[in-house]
């Protein structure tokens, strides 16, 4: 009977779980995706989703409407680029992942990013921030060269758009491990 049930559990998909998980549960396993408790609320409360795209669409929908004060928000998940995130959370551990590509003992890269990142803080008052994932370092690098030039504005729409491509990321990660 034990093995019946853990094989069961085993079977299960991950978006099951998550529609028939607690609360606490359900928000445990979203919180990684980004540090926005109000989007993980809402995909939350919007159990059950019959799919994972219908999941996905609704968490992309939201993640179109954040604002300024949550791209200073959420930036506490985001270690600089070639910065190692430490500890044993989640989010440091997706991190890691996602920034393998600038991670390695490149020590040039990694100076030209410190330097870069320096170079962007100063500019615009916040950490840097690009979906990684998918991308080498020499490629973060002129987007890090290209978005310096951009006004204030238009280089807030374009950390948001990476900080949802980052979550959108992270949560289908969530659903397909
Ligand atoms: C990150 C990160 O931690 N993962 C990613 O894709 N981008 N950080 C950042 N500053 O852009």
């Amino acid at each position: 009977m034990s093995q019946t049930v853990t094989t069961l559990a085993q079977q299960t998909s991950p978006l099951a779980r998550f529609n028939g998980a607690s609360e606490a549960q359900a928000t445990a396993l979203l919180s990684p995706c980004v540090a926005l408790a109000h989007w993980t609320a809402a995909l939350v409360q919007g159990r059950p989703y019959a799919s994972c795209d219908e999941l996905l669409n609704k968490a992309d929908a939201l993640a179109r409407g954040w604002s300024r004060e949550d791209l200073d928000a959420a930036l506490s998940a985001h270690p600089r680029i070639g910065e190692k995130a430490r500890g044993e959370s989640k989010e440091a551990a997706l991190s890691r992942s996602e920034q393998a590509a600038v991670n390695a003992q490149d020590i040039l890269l990694a100076d030209a990013l410190a330097a870069g990142n320096a170079a962007y803080e100063t500019r615009f008052g916040r950490v840097f921030l690009i979906r990684a994932s998918g991308r080498s370092g020499e490629e973060i690098l002129s987007e890090l060269s290209r978005r310096m030039e951009n006004e204030a504005e238009q280089e807030a729409a374009e950390a948001l758009d990476q900080l949802r491509q980052i979550t959108l990321l992270r949560l289908e990660g969530v659903l397909h491990p």
